[in-house]
């Protein structure tokens, strides 16, 4: 049957299974917002387009599922890029779908045309970098082979980021809606193993300290639970990178918590001190994790590294053993090896006397001045510990001070590290896990930046928790220009709204929190569950936690 390339848009998103697109409209693109109207796909409006791009990728992050963003030609198009580029870091299947500008006009000055022709700029160029595939759809004879390159591209074994930019007149032509036909929908699980795991168990046998270093990769691959069995029945330690919070679950005795500068540093003294094998599960050793690339976390040690991605293996540190597979059924093989020929579970001596030694971060002047975030995280794991959404964009503080328990949910702030991000992800995110408590954390710089999808999510009744902290600076350039610039102070500090009248104006309800009993009382009273809360959370401008910085 002939429909129209709006029509067949929206269907293709409906096989891929989309319920949400998130974006705004522009006249470039009506023709398919106008065929929403007939289709089990709801459109979320949004403020900035960049939200709309940071929504998809935290409905993507936490449904482990496509999902879709839609703007206009030109500035639509262009709003969208920090998003997307986050959502290519994050390695996230976000669909974008653009109008253009006729084809008939394209070189001729179209208003907002952003087809490269004739001096206009160029969508495709701006989005080569941060998609795994993008196309200007001129035609439609090749839509069917496009629309199944896009999704190999979102779903294949390494998904990030799609673009499809469709001119106006080509969304008003029709096609055969047969050509859905030729989309060819891959299996993640079909990725096995390549590489035999017999070398990976020998060196497991052979340690007396092994650690097991789990990163993003494990929860992409769904092995928890077979890595929390390796762990426990062996008695490995764990530790994880930032985004692996949780993996194994935090304040148990086989973990070591997190890996990484902004961390309390307990981990990184086991390895350093103890550790004669890291086992590497999908965790990328960035610069953070890797202490700035520290080659003591290796001096002396074995290193072994699974990865679903081939171009992982050995980008950081030279493995002695690598495994490009599935992480899951590499674990699962492993442990089937090593309790086949019963090998005794490692001592677990020296992790016990690790486990007694006193924090060295931070001094206890400093503890002192961020006990607030000390008690919310802990009031936060408490009130919460099964299925709470947590986004995070200051990450600081989580990271020494919110216990992750395996079964709930840490989404940090990574990919490109962009301020702004946390509410409409978790705005996104929650569109998703329609009954998760859902948690934006964020500085008062970065909530600047997004405040404005507050809105939507009241426009569309999306409870939500934004926690704002507030302490009328960017603390991460006050420290840097602290330590590294002399005290000399440029442009941190700044005035903050009144959260209160702001909360008002929004119509959502303020909290504010400069004390134990104010938080005993937030959670204790407030629903924070079913309702919009912007949380204020008070703290001392001077005071930061005094983590290594590169620069
Ligand atoms: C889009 C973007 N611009 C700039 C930065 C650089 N940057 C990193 S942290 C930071 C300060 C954040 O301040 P705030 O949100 O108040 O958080 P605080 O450090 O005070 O907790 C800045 C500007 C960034 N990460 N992202
Ligand atoms: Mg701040």
């Amino acid at each position: 049957m002939n429909i129209p390339v709006s029509e067949l848009i929206v269907r293709y998103l409906e096989r891929l299974g989309i319920d949400t697109i998130f974006g705004m409209p522009g006249a470039h693109v009506l023709p398919i917002y106008d065929c929403l109207h007939d289709s089990q796909v709801k459109s979320v409006l949004v403020k900035h387009e960049q939200g709309a791009a940071f929504m998809a990728g935290g409905y993507a992050r936490v449904s482990h599922r496509p999902s879709a963003c839609i703007a206009t030609a030109g500035p639509g198009a262009t709003n969208l890029i920090t998003g997307i580029a986050n959502a290519y870091a994050e390695r996230l299947p976000v669909l974008a779908i653009t109008g253009e500008t006729s084809t008939y006009i394209f070189g001729r000055g179209g208003l907002q045309e952003s087809s490269g022709e004739g001096g206009a700029i160029d969508q495709g160029a701006l989005f080569a970098s941060i998609t795994r595939y993008h196309k200007l759809i001129e035609r439609t004879d090749y839509l069917g082979q496009v629309l199944n390159q896009a999704t190999q591209a979102l779903l294949g074994r390494e998904p990030g980021p799609v673009l499809l930019s469709i001119p106006y007149n080509v969304q008003k032509e029709t096609v055969d809606d047969g050509v859905l036909e030729q989309i060819h929908f891959p299996s993640p699980s079909a990725i096995r193993h390549t590489t035999p795991t017999d070398e990976l168990a020998e060196l497991i046998r052979a340690a007396h300290t092994p650690v097991i270093v789990a990163g993003h990769g494990c929860i992409q691959a769904g092995a928890r639970d077979a890595v929390a069995a390796l762990s426990a029945s062996f008695n490995i330690p764990v530790t994880t990178s930032l985004k692996a919070k949780g993996v194994v679950a935090e304040g148990t005795p086989l973990s070591l918590g997190c890996l990484g500068v902004t961390s309390n540093g307990d981990a990184y003294r086991y390895l350093v001190d103890h550790a004669d094998l890291l086992i590497v599960l999908g965790a990328g050793f960035n610069e953070r994790t890797s202490y700035l690339w520290d080659a003591k976390l290796l001096t002396g040690k074995k290193l072994a590294q699974v990865d679903r991605d081939a171009a992982q293996l050995g980008r950081v540190f030279q493995p002695d053993v690598a495994i490009c597979g599935d992480i899951r059924a590499v674990v699962e093989d492993v442990f089937a090896a090593l309790q086949a020929d019963g090998m005794p579970p490692k001592s677990r001596e020296r992790l016990d006397g690790h486990q007694a030694t006193a924090p060295q971060n931070d001094s206890e002047s400093l503890t002192g001045a961020f006990r607030l975030m000390q008690d919310f995280y802990s009031g936060l794991a408490q009130r919460f510990p099964h299925n709470a959404l947590v986004f995070d964009d200051n990450i600081v503080f989580a990271q020494s001070y919110f216990d992750v328990s395996d079964r709930n949910h840490y989404f940090p702030n990574s990919g490109i590290s962009s301020l702004g991000h946390a509410i409409p992800a978790a705005i996104g995110a929650r569109c998703f896990a329609k009954d998760s408590p859902t948690f934006a954390i964020l500085g008062d710089g970065g909530f600047q930046m997004c405040c404005m999808e507050m809105m939507t999510a009241v426009n569309y009744g999306i409870p939500l928790n934004v926690v704002v902290i507030n302490n009328g600076t960017m603390s991460l350039i006050r420290k840097n220009q602290f330590q590294l610039y002399g005290e000399r102070y440029i442009d941190c500090d700044f005035v903050n709204p009144d959260f209160a009248l702001l909360a008002q104006s929004f119509g959502v309800k303020h909290h504010r929190i400069e004390t134990r009993d104010d938080l005993d009382v937030l959670f204790d009273r407030a629903d924070l569950t079913g309702a919009i809360n912007l949380i204020e959370i008070l703290l001392d401008k001077h005071a930061f936690p005094r983590y290594l910085s590169a620069r």
